[in-house]
Protein backbone atom coordinates (compact mmCIF):
# COMPACT_ATOMS: atom_id res chain seq x y z
CA UNK A 1 0.00 0.00 0.00
CA UNK A 2 1.29 3.47 -0.84
CA UNK A 3 1.80 5.61 2.23
CA UNK A 4 0.41 9.00 1.35
CA UNK A 5 2.15 11.87 3.12
CA UNK A 6 2.55 15.63 2.86
CA UNK A 7 6.05 15.00 1.48
CA UNK A 8 4.76 13.59 -1.79
CA UNK A 9 4.92 15.82 -4.87
CA UNK A 10 1.74 17.85 -5.39
CA UNK A 11 1.05 16.28 -8.78
CA UNK A 12 1.03 12.80 -7.29
CA UNK A 13 -1.35 13.81 -4.51
CA UNK A 14 -3.59 15.48 -7.08
CA UNK A 15 -3.68 12.38 -9.26
CA UNK A 16 -4.55 10.12 -6.33
CA UNK A 17 -7.21 12.56 -5.15
CA UNK A 18 -8.74 12.73 -8.64
CA UNK A 19 -8.76 8.94 -8.87
CA UNK A 20 -10.62 8.24 -5.65
CA UNK A 21 -11.99 11.28 -3.88
CA UNK A 22 -15.43 12.70 -4.73
CA UNK A 23 -15.53 16.34 -3.59
CA UNK A 24 -18.61 18.10 -2.23
CA UNK A 25 -20.25 20.80 -4.36
CA UNK A 26 -17.70 20.20 -7.11
CA UNK A 27 -17.65 19.35 -10.80
CA UNK A 28 -15.13 16.58 -10.25
CA UNK A 29 -14.02 16.21 -13.90
CA UNK A 30 -13.11 19.90 -14.15
CA UNK A 31 -11.30 19.73 -10.83
CA UNK A 32 -9.29 16.71 -11.92
CA UNK A 33 -8.23 18.58 -15.03
CA UNK A 34 -7.22 21.70 -13.14
CA UNK A 35 -5.60 19.93 -10.17
CA UNK A 36 -6.88 20.20 -6.63
CA UNK A 37 -5.19 22.43 -4.05
CA UNK A 38 -3.58 20.42 -1.25
CA UNK A 39 -3.46 22.00 2.20
CA UNK A 40 -0.78 20.50 4.39
CA UNK A 41 -0.79 22.42 7.67
CA UNK A 42 -2.08 25.53 9.41
CA UNK A 43 -1.33 27.88 12.30
CA UNK A 44 -3.34 30.81 13.60
CA UNK A 45 -4.97 32.41 10.56
CA UNK A 46 -2.54 30.98 7.99
CA UNK A 47 -2.66 27.81 5.86
CA UNK A 48 0.25 26.18 4.07
CA UNK A 49 -0.27 24.34 0.79
CA UNK A 50 1.76 21.52 -0.72
CA UNK A 51 3.77 23.98 -2.83
CA UNK A 52 4.80 25.87 0.29
CA UNK A 53 2.52 28.90 -0.20
CA UNK A 54 1.30 30.54 2.98
CA UNK A 55 -2.29 31.63 2.56
CA UNK A 56 -4.24 33.97 4.81
CA UNK A 57 -7.45 32.07 5.49
CA UNK A 58 -10.15 34.73 5.45
CA UNK A 59 -12.84 32.01 5.56
CA UNK A 60 -11.77 30.21 8.78
CA UNK A 61 -11.89 26.95 6.85
CA UNK A 62 -15.58 26.76 6.08
CA UNK A 63 -16.72 29.48 8.52
CA UNK A 64 -15.71 27.36 11.48
CA UNK A 65 -12.17 27.70 12.82
CA UNK A 66 -13.14 30.44 15.25
CA UNK A 67 -10.16 30.10 17.64
CA UNK A 68 -7.69 29.68 14.76
CA UNK A 69 -5.58 26.71 13.76
CA UNK A 70 -3.02 24.82 15.78
CA UNK A 71 -4.36 24.93 19.35
CA UNK A 72 -2.59 22.12 21.14
CA UNK A 73 -5.10 22.17 24.03
CA UNK A 74 -7.82 20.79 21.78
CA UNK A 75 -5.60 17.99 20.54
CA UNK A 76 -4.75 17.15 24.15
CA UNK A 77 -8.42 17.19 25.18
CA UNK A 78 -9.17 14.74 22.35
CA UNK A 79 -6.28 12.46 23.29
CA UNK A 80 -7.27 12.44 26.97
CA UNK A 81 -10.88 11.65 26.14
CA UNK A 82 -9.95 8.94 23.65
CA UNK A 83 -7.95 7.18 26.30
CA UNK A 84 -10.59 7.50 29.00
CA UNK A 85 -13.76 6.81 27.00
CA UNK A 86 -13.42 7.03 23.20
CA UNK A 87 -17.05 6.29 22.55
CA UNK A 88 -20.25 5.56 24.26
CA UNK A 89 -23.79 6.34 23.19
CA UNK A 90 -26.42 8.49 24.83
CA UNK A 91 -29.32 6.19 23.95
CA UNK A 92 -30.79 3.55 26.27
CA UNK A 93 -30.79 5.64 29.43
CA UNK A 94 -27.04 6.28 29.51
CA UNK A 95 -24.85 9.34 29.44
CA UNK A 96 -21.24 10.39 30.04
CA UNK A 97 -19.51 13.40 31.53
CA UNK A 98 -18.45 15.19 28.28
CA UNK A 99 -22.08 15.27 27.08
CA UNK A 100 -23.35 16.39 30.49
CA UNK A 101 -20.72 19.11 30.77
CA UNK A 102 -21.20 20.43 27.24
CA UNK A 103 -24.99 20.54 27.52
CA UNK A 104 -24.70 22.37 30.83
CA UNK A 105 -22.17 24.84 29.40
CA UNK A 106 -24.32 25.55 26.34
CA UNK A 107 -27.39 26.12 28.51
CA UNK A 108 -25.38 28.62 30.53
CA UNK A 109 -24.10 30.43 27.43
CA UNK A 110 -27.25 30.44 25.30
CA UNK A 111 -29.59 33.40 25.79
CA UNK A 112 -32.97 33.35 27.54
CA UNK A 113 -34.48 30.01 28.45
CA UNK A 114 -32.61 28.00 25.80
CA UNK A 115 -31.53 25.38 28.30
CA UNK A 116 -31.71 21.97 26.61
CA UNK A 117 -29.44 20.45 24.00
CA UNK A 118 -30.01 17.68 21.47
CA UNK A 119 -26.65 16.72 19.96
CA UNK A 120 -25.75 15.91 16.36
CA UNK A 121 -22.49 15.75 14.43
CA UNK A 122 -23.16 18.57 11.96
CA UNK A 123 -25.41 21.49 11.15
CA UNK A 124 -27.30 19.41 8.57
CA UNK A 125 -28.09 16.74 11.12
CA UNK A 126 -29.12 19.33 13.68
CA UNK A 127 -31.55 20.94 11.25
CA UNK A 128 -32.97 17.51 10.41
CA UNK A 129 -33.51 17.13 14.15
CA UNK A 130 -35.30 20.49 14.15
CA UNK A 131 -37.75 19.43 11.44
CA UNK A 132 -38.79 16.42 13.50
CA UNK A 133 -38.63 18.33 16.77
CA UNK A 134 -41.03 21.13 15.81
CA UNK A 135 -43.52 18.76 14.20
CA UNK A 136 -43.39 16.44 17.21
CA UNK A 137 -43.89 19.44 19.47
CA UNK A 138 -47.14 20.49 17.78
CA UNK A 139 -48.28 16.89 17.54
CA UNK A 140 -47.77 16.44 21.27
CA UNK A 141 -49.84 19.56 21.86
CA UNK A 142 -52.69 18.05 19.87
CA UNK A 143 -52.11 20.19 16.77
CA UNK A 144 -50.75 17.69 14.21
CA UNK A 145 -51.77 19.89 11.28
CA UNK A 146 -49.06 22.39 12.24
CA UNK A 147 -46.39 20.83 10.04
CA UNK A 148 -45.22 23.35 7.46
CA UNK A 149 -41.88 25.02 7.99
CA UNK A 150 -41.34 28.37 6.36
CA UNK A 151 -37.82 29.18 5.24
CA UNK A 152 -36.27 31.62 2.79
CA UNK A 153 -34.97 31.51 -0.74
CA UNK A 154 -31.16 31.50 -0.87
CA UNK A 155 -30.94 30.27 2.73
CA UNK A 156 -28.43 27.55 3.57
CA UNK A 157 -29.34 25.04 6.26
CA UNK A 158 -27.34 21.99 5.18
CA UNK A 159 -27.15 19.36 2.50
CA UNK A 160 -29.08 16.34 3.75
CA UNK A 161 -32.54 15.72 2.29
CA UNK A 162 -34.25 17.48 5.20
CA UNK A 163 -31.86 20.36 5.77
CA UNK A 164 -31.33 20.83 2.02
CA UNK A 165 -35.09 21.21 1.73
CA UNK A 166 -35.10 23.85 4.45
CA UNK A 167 -32.40 25.66 2.52
CA UNK A 168 -33.52 27.80 -0.37
CA UNK A 169 -30.78 27.03 -2.87
CA UNK A 170 -32.50 26.50 -6.22
CA UNK A 171 -29.49 24.67 -7.69
CA UNK A 172 -29.62 22.17 -4.84
CA UNK A 173 -33.36 21.63 -5.15
CA UNK A 174 -32.82 20.89 -8.82
CA UNK A 175 -31.01 17.67 -7.90
CA UNK A 176 -32.48 14.65 -6.12
CA UNK A 177 -36.08 15.67 -5.67
CA UNK A 178 -35.92 18.40 -3.03
CA UNK A 179 -37.64 19.98 -1.24
CA UNK A 180 -39.59 17.47 0.84
CA UNK A 181 -43.29 18.26 1.36
CA UNK A 182 -44.44 20.92 3.80
CA UNK A 183 -41.45 23.20 3.46
CA UNK A 184 -42.04 26.55 1.73
CA UNK A 185 -39.82 29.53 1.04
CA UNK A 186 -40.35 33.27 1.16
CA UNK A 187 -38.07 36.01 -0.22
CA UNK A 188 -34.76 36.94 1.36
CA UNK A 189 -33.94 40.41 2.74
CA UNK A 190 -31.30 41.03 0.07
CA UNK A 191 -31.78 44.71 -0.65
CA UNK A 192 -28.76 45.19 -2.94
CA UNK A 193 -29.89 42.54 -5.43
CA UNK A 194 -33.65 42.62 -5.05
CA UNK A 195 -34.65 45.87 -3.36
CA UNK A 196 -35.54 47.75 -6.56
CA UNK A 197 -36.57 51.34 -5.82
CA UNK A 198 -37.39 50.74 -2.17
CA UNK A 199 -35.19 52.03 0.62
CA UNK A 200 -33.48 49.27 2.58
CA UNK A 201 -35.87 49.86 5.51
CA UNK A 202 -38.99 49.65 3.31
CA UNK A 203 -37.64 46.53 1.66
CA UNK A 204 -36.75 44.88 5.00
CA UNK A 205 -40.34 45.38 6.17
CA UNK A 206 -41.77 44.14 2.87
CA UNK A 207 -39.72 40.95 2.99
CA UNK A 208 -40.58 40.33 6.65
CA UNK A 209 -44.28 40.76 5.85
CA UNK A 210 -44.00 37.96 3.30
CA UNK A 211 -43.88 35.73 6.37
CA UNK A 212 -47.21 37.07 7.57
CA UNK A 213 -48.75 36.67 4.13
CA UNK A 214 -47.45 33.10 3.89
CA UNK A 215 -48.83 32.20 7.33
CA UNK A 216 -52.20 33.63 6.35
CA UNK A 217 -52.17 31.83 2.99
CA UNK A 218 -51.29 28.48 4.55
CA UNK A 219 -53.46 29.02 7.61
CA UNK A 220 -51.96 29.50 11.03
CA UNK A 221 -53.08 25.98 11.99
CA UNK A 222 -50.80 24.49 9.37
CA UNK A 223 -47.56 26.27 10.21
CA UNK A 224 -45.01 24.81 12.63
CA UNK A 225 -42.01 27.10 12.45
CA UNK A 226 -39.96 29.69 10.65
CA UNK A 227 -36.24 29.05 10.21
CA UNK A 228 -33.59 31.59 9.29
CA UNK A 229 -29.94 32.44 9.71
CA UNK A 230 -29.63 35.71 11.69
CA UNK A 231 -27.28 36.81 8.90
CA UNK A 232 -27.31 34.62 5.78
CA UNK A 233 -23.84 33.16 5.35
CA UNK A 234 -23.45 30.82 2.40
CA UNK A 235 -26.03 32.88 0.48
CA UNK A 236 -23.45 35.69 0.34
CA UNK A 237 -23.24 37.31 3.81
CA UNK A 238 -26.50 39.14 3.37
CA UNK A 239 -26.97 41.55 6.24
CA UNK A 240 -30.69 42.29 6.56
CA UNK A 241 -31.95 45.88 6.81
CA UNK A 242 -32.54 46.98 10.44
CA UNK A 243 -36.29 46.86 9.95
CA UNK A 244 -36.33 43.15 9.10
CA UNK A 245 -35.79 41.14 12.29
CA UNK A 246 -38.06 43.15 14.63
CA UNK A 247 -40.91 42.60 12.19
CA UNK A 248 -40.16 38.88 11.85
CA UNK A 249 -40.12 38.56 15.64
CA UNK A 250 -43.45 40.40 15.90
CA UNK A 251 -45.03 38.04 13.35
CA UNK A 252 -43.68 34.86 15.01
CA UNK A 253 -45.02 36.10 18.36
CA UNK A 254 -48.41 37.09 16.96
CA UNK A 255 -49.07 33.73 15.28
CA UNK A 256 -47.21 31.60 17.85
CA UNK A 257 -44.92 30.17 15.21
CA UNK A 258 -41.73 28.60 16.56
CA UNK A 259 -38.66 30.56 15.55
CA UNK A 260 -35.56 28.54 14.70
CA UNK A 261 -32.40 30.64 14.49
CA UNK A 262 -29.78 28.78 12.50
CA UNK A 263 -26.63 29.88 14.33
CA UNK A 264 -24.29 27.43 12.59
CA UNK A 265 -22.25 30.34 11.21
CA UNK A 266 -23.36 33.23 13.43
CA UNK A 267 -22.81 31.38 16.71
CA UNK A 268 -19.78 31.38 19.00
CA UNK A 269 -18.60 34.93 18.52
CA UNK A 270 -18.82 35.49 14.78
CA UNK A 271 -21.05 38.58 15.06
CA UNK A 272 -19.35 40.06 18.15
CA UNK A 273 -21.69 38.37 20.64
CA UNK A 274 -21.88 34.73 21.60
CA UNK A 275 -24.83 34.28 19.25
CA UNK A 276 -26.14 36.16 16.23
CA UNK A 277 -29.56 36.18 17.91
CA UNK A 278 -28.11 38.54 20.52
CA UNK A 279 -26.61 40.86 17.90
CA UNK A 280 -29.86 40.97 15.94
CA UNK A 281 -32.09 40.97 19.00
CA UNK A 282 -34.01 37.81 18.19
CA UNK A 283 -35.69 35.49 20.71
CA UNK A 284 -35.59 32.03 19.11
CA UNK A 285 -37.29 28.92 20.48
CA UNK A 286 -34.56 26.72 19.00
CA UNK A 287 -31.02 27.48 17.87
CA UNK A 288 -29.05 25.29 15.45
CA UNK A 289 -25.35 25.11 16.29
CA UNK A 290 -22.26 23.46 14.75
CA UNK A 291 -19.01 24.79 13.20
CA UNK A 292 -17.66 27.27 15.82
CA UNK A 293 -18.93 25.03 18.64
CA UNK A 294 -15.70 23.04 18.25
CA UNK A 295 -13.93 25.55 15.98
CA UNK A 296 -14.13 22.73 13.44
CA UNK A 297 -11.61 20.59 15.32
CA UNK A 298 -14.25 17.86 15.68
CA UNK A 299 -17.55 17.34 13.87
CA UNK A 300 -20.27 18.31 16.32
CA UNK A 301 -23.55 20.21 16.17
CA UNK A 302 -26.85 20.36 17.93
CA UNK A 303 -30.13 22.06 18.68
CA UNK A 304 -30.48 24.25 21.76
CA UNK A 305 -34.12 24.18 22.78
CA UNK A 306 -36.21 26.44 25.03
CA UNK A 307 -37.69 25.28 28.34
CA UNK A 308 -41.19 25.46 26.87
CA UNK A 309 -40.41 23.29 23.84
CA UNK A 310 -38.27 20.82 25.82
CA UNK A 311 -41.03 20.41 28.40
CA UNK A 312 -43.49 19.28 25.73
CA UNK A 313 -40.99 17.00 23.97
CA UNK A 314 -40.12 15.41 27.31
CA UNK A 315 -43.66 14.08 27.56
CA UNK A 316 -43.25 11.83 24.50
CA UNK A 317 -40.58 9.40 23.37
CA UNK A 318 -38.90 11.44 20.65
CA UNK A 319 -37.89 8.70 18.20
CA UNK A 320 -34.80 10.40 16.91
CA UNK A 321 -31.04 10.30 17.45
CA UNK A 322 -27.65 9.64 15.94
CA UNK A 323 -24.97 7.10 16.85
CA UNK A 324 -22.69 10.05 17.51
CA UNK A 325 -25.17 12.32 19.37
CA UNK A 326 -23.02 13.82 22.13
CA UNK A 327 -19.90 11.94 20.99
CA UNK A 328 -17.53 12.09 23.99
CA UNK A 329 -14.41 13.09 22.04
CA UNK A 330 -16.24 15.76 20.03
CA UNK A 331 -17.91 17.03 23.21
CA UNK A 332 -14.59 17.16 25.10
CA UNK A 333 -13.01 19.13 22.26
CA UNK A 334 -15.99 21.49 22.07
CA UNK A 335 -15.74 22.10 25.81
CA UNK A 336 -12.06 22.96 25.51
CA UNK A 337 -12.88 25.28 22.62
CA UNK A 338 -15.53 27.05 24.72
CA UNK A 339 -13.06 27.33 27.60
CA UNK A 340 -10.58 29.07 25.30
CA UNK A 341 -13.26 31.35 23.84
CA UNK A 342 -14.22 32.36 27.38
CA UNK A 343 -10.87 32.56 29.13
CA UNK A 344 -9.14 34.39 26.29
CA UNK A 345 -12.14 36.68 25.90
CA UNK A 346 -12.20 36.02 22.17
CA UNK A 347 -15.77 37.26 21.78
CA UNK A 348 -14.69 40.50 23.47
CA UNK A 349 -11.72 40.68 21.09
CA UNK A 350 -14.11 40.46 18.15
CA UNK A 351 -16.49 43.05 19.60
CA UNK A 352 -13.92 45.59 20.81
CA UNK A 353 -10.87 45.13 18.59
CA UNK A 354 -11.12 42.97 15.49
CA UNK A 355 -14.63 43.84 14.26
CA UNK A 356 -14.31 47.65 14.57
CA UNK A 357 -10.89 47.53 12.89
CA UNK A 358 -12.17 45.21 10.18
CA UNK A 359 -15.25 47.33 9.56
CA UNK A 360 -13.20 50.43 8.76
CA UNK A 361 -10.77 48.42 6.64
CA UNK A 362 -13.49 46.49 4.79
CA UNK A 363 -15.55 49.59 4.08
CA UNK A 364 -12.42 51.27 2.67
CA UNK A 365 -12.80 48.89 -0.30
CA UNK A 366 -16.00 50.74 -1.19
CA UNK A 367 -13.94 53.20 -3.26
CA UNK A 368 -12.77 50.45 -5.61
CA UNK A 369 -14.35 50.78 -9.07
CA UNK A 370 -15.69 47.20 -8.95
CA UNK A 371 -17.21 47.38 -5.48
CA UNK A 372 -20.90 48.27 -5.26
CA UNK A 373 -21.57 47.77 -1.57
CA UNK A 374 -19.67 46.53 1.44
CA UNK A 375 -21.55 44.89 4.30
CA UNK A 376 -20.14 43.59 7.55
CA UNK A 377 -21.38 42.35 10.94
CA UNK A 378 -18.74 41.34 13.45
CA UNK A 379 -16.30 39.27 11.42
CA UNK A 380 -18.55 38.23 8.56
CA UNK A 381 -18.40 40.54 5.57
CA UNK A 382 -19.32 40.74 1.93
CA UNK A 383 -18.89 43.01 -1.02
CA UNK A 384 -20.88 43.15 -4.21
CA UNK A 385 -18.98 43.32 -7.49
CA UNK A 386 -20.76 45.41 -10.08
CA UNK A 387 -20.05 46.97 -13.48
CA UNK A 388 -22.06 50.06 -12.45
CA UNK A 389 -22.37 51.17 -8.84
CA UNK A 390 -25.11 53.76 -9.08
CA UNK A 391 -27.67 51.43 -10.63
CA UNK A 392 -26.59 48.36 -8.58
CA UNK A 393 -26.24 46.62 -11.94
CA UNK A 394 -25.52 42.96 -12.40
CA UNK A 395 -22.94 41.90 -14.98
CA UNK A 396 -24.12 40.92 -18.45
CA UNK A 397 -21.89 37.86 -18.16
CA UNK A 398 -23.20 34.76 -16.41
CA UNK A 399 -23.55 35.29 -12.65
CA UNK A 400 -20.39 34.25 -10.85
CA UNK A 401 -18.01 34.96 -13.73
CA UNK A 402 -16.56 38.07 -12.09
CA UNK A 403 -16.65 36.45 -8.66
CA UNK A 404 -14.66 33.47 -9.85
CA UNK A 405 -12.04 35.66 -11.51
CA UNK A 406 -11.73 37.61 -8.27
CA UNK A 407 -11.45 34.46 -6.16
CA UNK A 408 -8.68 33.10 -8.37
CA UNK A 409 -6.87 36.44 -8.10
CA UNK A 410 -7.18 36.17 -4.31
CA UNK A 411 -5.51 32.75 -4.35
CA UNK A 412 -2.77 34.16 -6.56
CA UNK A 413 -2.26 36.79 -3.84
CA UNK A 414 -2.20 34.19 -1.04
CA UNK A 415 -5.64 35.07 0.26
CA UNK A 416 -8.56 32.69 0.72
CA UNK A 417 -11.62 34.82 0.04
CA UNK A 418 -14.72 33.08 -1.31
CA UNK A 419 -17.20 34.15 -3.93
CA UNK A 420 -20.93 33.53 -4.00
CA UNK A 421 -22.05 34.53 -7.45
CA UNK A 422 -20.57 38.00 -7.85
CA UNK A 423 -20.31 38.69 -4.11
CA UNK A 424 -16.99 38.25 -2.33
CA UNK A 425 -17.19 37.07 1.27
CA UNK A 426 -14.98 36.80 4.33
CA UNK A 427 -15.34 35.10 7.70
CA UNK A 428 -11.83 34.86 9.18
CA UNK A 429 -10.78 33.19 12.43
CA UNK A 430 -11.94 35.34 15.35
CA UNK A 431 -8.41 35.65 16.72
CA UNK A 432 -7.36 37.73 13.72
CA UNK A 433 -5.21 40.74 14.70
CA UNK A 434 -5.11 44.22 13.13
CA UNK A 435 -1.83 43.46 11.31
CA UNK A 436 -3.43 40.41 9.65
CA UNK A 437 -6.46 42.51 8.75
CA UNK A 438 -4.13 45.00 7.03
CA UNK A 439 -2.66 42.12 5.01
CA UNK A 440 -6.11 40.75 4.21
CA UNK A 441 -7.30 44.11 2.88
CA UNK A 442 -4.11 44.77 0.90
CA UNK A 443 -4.38 41.35 -0.76
CA UNK A 444 -8.10 41.78 -1.39
CA UNK A 445 -7.49 45.15 -3.02
CA UNK A 446 -4.72 43.72 -5.19
CA UNK A 447 -7.07 40.90 -6.23
CA UNK A 448 -9.83 43.39 -7.04
CA UNK A 449 -7.37 45.32 -9.23
CA UNK A 450 -6.40 42.15 -11.10
CA UNK A 451 -10.05 41.19 -11.48
CA UNK A 452 -10.94 44.65 -12.77
CA UNK A 453 -8.14 44.56 -15.33
CA UNK A 454 -9.11 41.07 -16.45
CA UNK A 455 -12.80 41.91 -16.80
CA UNK A 456 -11.84 44.96 -18.84
CA UNK A 457 -9.48 42.97 -21.07
CA UNK A 458 -12.17 40.36 -21.71
CA UNK A 459 -14.84 42.98 -22.40
CA UNK A 460 -16.85 41.82 -19.40
CA UNK A 461 -17.35 45.15 -17.63
CA UNK A 462 -20.82 45.40 -19.12
CA UNK A 463 -24.07 45.68 -17.21
CA UNK A 464 -26.95 43.32 -17.84
CA UNK A 465 -29.77 45.10 -19.61
N1 LIG B 1 -26.69 25.91 8.66
C1 LIG B 1 -25.92 26.90 8.21
C2 LIG B 1 -26.33 28.32 8.46
C3 LIG B 1 -24.73 26.62 7.55
O1 LIG B 1 -23.95 27.61 7.09
C4 LIG B 1 -25.22 24.27 7.82
C5 LIG B 1 -26.38 24.62 8.49
C6 LIG B 1 -24.92 22.82 7.64
O2 LIG B 1 -23.87 22.44 8.43
P1 LIG B 1 -22.99 21.14 8.06
O3 LIG B 1 -22.14 20.99 9.27
O4 LIG B 1 -23.91 20.01 7.89
O5 LIG B 1 -22.25 21.45 6.79
C7 LIG B 1 -24.36 25.28 7.36
C8 LIG B 1 -23.10 24.88 6.64
C9 LIG B 1 -20.41 27.45 1.81
C10 LIG B 1 -20.74 26.35 2.74
O6 LIG B 1 -20.15 27.17 0.64
C11 LIG B 1 -21.41 26.63 3.91
C12 LIG B 1 -21.76 25.58 4.75
C13 LIG B 1 -21.39 24.29 4.44
C14 LIG B 1 -20.71 24.03 3.26
C15 LIG B 1 -20.38 25.06 2.40
O7 LIG B 1 -20.39 28.62 2.24
N2 LIG B 1 -22.49 25.88 5.88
Amino acid sequence: MTTITNHMPTAELQALDAAHHMHPFTHNDSLAEKGVRVITRARGVYLTDSDGHELLDAMAGLWCVNIGYGRRELAEAAARQMQELPYYNTFFQTTHTPAIALAQKLAERAPGDLNHVFFASSGSEANDTNIRLVRTYWDALGKPSKKTIISRMNAYHGSSVGSGSLGGMAFMHAQGGLPIPDVVHIGQPHWWAEGGDMTPEEFGLARARELETMIETLGEDNVAAFIAEPVQGAGGVIVPPDSYWPEIQRICDKYEILLIADEVICGFGRTGNWFGSQTLNIRPDIMTIAKGLSSGYQPIGGSIVSDAVAEVIAQVEFAHGYTYSGHPVAAAVALENLRILEEENIVGHVRDVAAPYMKTAWESLQDHPLVGETRIVGLMGSLALTPHKASRAKFAAEAGTAGLICREACFANNLVMRHVGDRMIISPPLIIQPEDIDKLIARARAALDICHAELKAQGLLKAAS
